[in-house]
């Protein structure tokens, strides 16, 4: 080895293990992307105006999900934290919940679940509770 290639060596060396570990994370990763929870149905839709304070939610995602790792959060026009029931799915890969007794307004569910293969994915659904 020359005194040039000497010199050239580690940080080439750095340069190529970093390639390397970009690479087994793409490896590992690319093949599970398929398994990232991504919603596919929500009742209400996004957008949706209901006509009544008593509403369930079911969010269906398109693959398995970590129902006790995941979150739903429901809130109003002020940033508090509307309390929701949660309610037993009807497969590993939906989320159910309710709340009773809204009041007309504008409403965020926001949605934060884990798939299985330990990715988590964030969004949100909105909906107005019009006048009865
Ligand atoms: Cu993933």
């Amino acid at each position: 080895m020359g005194t040039t290639a000497a010199l050239l060596a580690r940080p080439h060396r750095a340069r190529f293990a970093g390639v390397l570990l970009m690479l087994a994370l793409f490896l590992v990763c690319s093949p599970r992307a398929f398994a990232h929870a991504v919603l596919v149905r929500s009742t209400p839709a996004d957008g949706a105006v209901l006509h009544t304070g008593n509403i369930t939610f079911t969010l269906d995602y398109n693959s398995r999900i970590d129902e006790r790792r995941s979150v739903l959060q429901l809130t109003g026009s002020g940033s508090q934290a509307i309390a929701l029931t949660t309610e037993t799915p009807t497969g590993p890969a939906q989320l159910k919940a309710a709340a009773r007794g809204l009041k007309s307004g504008v409403y965020h569910l926001a949605w934060q679940v884990l798939a299985e293969d330990g990715h988590i994915t964030r969004g949100a659904i909105t909906f107005t509770v019009a006048g009865k």
